[in-house]
């Protein structure tokens, strides 16, 4: 670990503004007051050690769920200042505590994350907890302090003595401020692990002394090892390829490596901050891959970009000054000079590297020429379904029973397994907003093929002309002609089977109708429990125990094995009705997971399959009972 080159002043910490605010309007800190946002204060509190890191004075993170529900972030960094602020004659630790947006500002290689939900401060997790207690190891001293709701309720103590150095902060999140106090350990593991991933050699581990549940990640390759853990399930082309440069205080880092998959797959980060939406830096990745291809193309037919990034997993990752995020959801990068930057440097670097690998380059450019052929056949087929469409009535599926609203806002369409199902679904359907297009057996694994062959499948493309939004370069979410759509299958494995063959479609060819929240999946009830007149349907098997419990003896229970043993009064009552219905909205939580769930579970290596199926047995019978 470095010495600390520079001694601290507390006057360099900035200061902002006052507590009070966050605890009046937390979702203007931290986004919301719902899980996301509770996880987001263990994030800021992380955030400030990985500074300490970039900074290159901390080599370890532990992060610890306590059992009181309380969490702890340590590090040994160089421990939070304690001298007294002159300004405010209290030490700076409680400045940093206390005040809204007090960071260190020391030297130009500390990366701090301007706007965006980032970087509001450890302040704000003090503000909304309901205690935390805040441990120093410095200048040989153990130190300490605990707040209340924001507040000290003690001053700054020193408790002991120490060669070590670090800051641990822990805190029990206020449930007056939060819908749940319930951390989870899964979410902080994906996002330790992606920071691990991004700051190479940086040991991270979390802990749940809930459960005893325990990981520990520190990757010496850095975003090369993310690329290769994107790859994992997947049959790669070569070894990954690596850039990394650095020019007047812009870190630009990129790692990829094709495989044989037919999917795109492209991480962008800029400071640690996983960029969504993308951005400049992604932009010029892209235009420089684009032009480094085509100088080594052979062909005069000009290569074009989704035919270049088909079956390629990369990662790219800024670190810069003065971050700009804009978009949406505030994760797409602005900041114009970057895209030069990067695509100079990619250009650069990938030229050199497809000149001195010929042998990878040309498989590489097959593949991509096989992409191209493959895209136009796709294009070909398109036209074709368009015209066939276009001598029917309307351009409307033959099986497809649409509803009477135009609005699509108000309309919904239920994908439905099976002519019998579908034949209940159109009877028992509010015609008015509920449209039907039944589905006869399985549809194609798209994971498998290329768009040109799922053109060729009609179930699909029965479907596509139904949502009326086109795919591939067509696609355009405006077009959508219902704004939920809602798959509707058997509970059982062959249910369980065809909703994921639609998913793995929605997820691979039209994911901004999952990132957009279009998509649902109906709960159809298991059983019905009956006694005299009454009825009650059941949605899972906990509930089930409970309710034969509670409605006494000689109930009568049917299980329900497919949606065909309703009547359509039944089925609309249970599972359509928008009164008492439960759907379940289908949403992409982690990108990295999602598409490793789908490579194992619909691509064509069987042992990660196996393994995946074996490790999640219990949740599989579960399915399958
Ligand atoms: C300001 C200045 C210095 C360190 C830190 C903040 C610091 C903050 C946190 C928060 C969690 N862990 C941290 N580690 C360090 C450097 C002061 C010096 O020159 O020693």
């Amino acid at each position: 670990m470095a010495e600390p080159e520079e001694e601290y002043k507390a006057e360099k910490i900035q200061v902002l503004g006052g507590l009070k605010a966050v605890r009046k309007r937390p979702g203007m800190y931290i986004g919301d007051t719902s899980t996301r946002g509770l996880h987001h204060l263990v994030y800021e509190a992380v955030d400030n050690s990985i500074d300490e890191a970039m900074a290159g004075f901390c080599t370890k993170i532990i992060v610890k769920i306590h059992k009181d529900g309380s969490v702890s972030i340590s590090d040994n960094g160089r421990g939070i200042p304690v001298d007294t602020h002159p300004k405010f004659n209290m030490p700076a630790v409680q400045v940093v505590m206390t005040k809204l947006h007090a960071g260190g500002k020391f030297d130009s290689k500390v990366y701090k994350v301007a706007g965006g939900l980032h970087g509001v401060g450890i302040s704000v997790a003090n503000a909304l907890s309901k205690e935390l207690e805040v441990k120093i190891k410095r200048n040989k001293k153990i130190y300490f302090q605990k707040y209340r709701k924001g507040k000290p309720i003690s001053e700054l103590k020193n408790i002991g003595d120490t060669e070590k150095r670090g800051t641990t902060v822990r805190f029990k999140p206020d449930e007056e401020i939060f819908e749940t106090v319930e951390f989870h350990f899964d979410i902080l593991s994906k996002r330790l692990r992606e920071l691990a991933f991004l700051n190479k050699g940086l040991e991270i581990s979390i802990e749940d002394e809930r459960t005893g549940k325990k990981h520990d990640f520190k990757y010496n390759g850095g975003i090369v090892s993310f690329v290769e853990f994107m790859n994992k399930n997947k049959t790669p082309l070569h070894k990954p390829i690596h850039f990394e440069k650095e020019s007047d205080g812009t870190t630009v880092e990129v790692a990829m490596q094709y495989n044989e998959s037919y999917q795109e797959n492209i991480f962008s980060f800029a400071n640690n901050i996983n960029t969504h939406e993308g951005g400049t830096h992604l932009n010029g990745f892209k235009s420089a891959l684009t032009r480094a291809f085509n100088k080594f193309a052979k062909s005069d037919v000009k290569l074009k970009g989704d035919d270049i990034r088909e079956g390629l997993s990369a990662v790219v990752s800024v670190k810069i000054s003065d971050p700009q995020f804009e978009g949406q959801t505030k994760t797409k990068l602005g900041n114009s000079a970057v895209k030069g930057i990067v695509a100079s440097m990619v250009r650069d670097k990938l030229e050199t590297y497809l000149e001195q690998n010929p042998k990878i380059t040309n498989h590489v450019i097959n593949k991509i020429v096989n992409a191209a052929k493959a895209r136009e056949a796709a294009k070909k087929a398109r036209e074709l379904t368009r015209r066939k469409g276009a001598l029917h009535r309307g351009s409307l599926p033959g099986k497809l029973a649409d509803c009477q609203e135009k609005d699509a806002s108000k309309s919904e369409i239920f994908i439905v397994e099976g002519d019998s199902a579908g034949g209940s679904a159109k009877q028992g359907r509010d015609r008015k907003t509920q449209a039907i297009l039944p589905l006869r057996g399985k549809i194609l694994n798209v994971e498998k093929a290329r768009l040109n062959k799922i053109m060729e499948n009609a179930e699909i493309t029965a479907m596509i002309t139904a949502l009326g939004t086109g795919i591939g370069e067509e696609f355009n979410l405006e077009k959508l002609r219902y704004h939920k759509i809602v798959i509707m299958t058997d509970a059982d494995v062959d249910g369980n089977h065809i909703a994921c063959l639609l998913l793995t479609f929605f997820y691979r060819y039209m994911k901004s109708l999952i990132e957009n929240g279009h998509v649902y999946i109906a709960q159809p009830p298991l059983y019905k429990i009956g006694k005299g007149r009454k009825a009650v349907y059941i949605y899972n098997e906990n509930a089930k125990e409970k309710t034969v419990e509670k409605m006494g003896k000689k109930v009568s229970i049917q299980r329900y094995k497919g949606l065909g043993e309703m009547n359509p009064d039944q089925l609309w009552k249970t599972t359509m009705d928008p009164k008492s219905r439960v759907l379940k909205k289908v949403a992409i939580e982690d990108a990295v997971e999602a598409d490793d769930i789908f490579t194992v579970l619909m691509g064509d290596k069987v042992a990660p399959r196996r393994k995946f199926i074996q490790d999640h047995a219990k949740e599989v019978q579960e399915l399958d009972v």
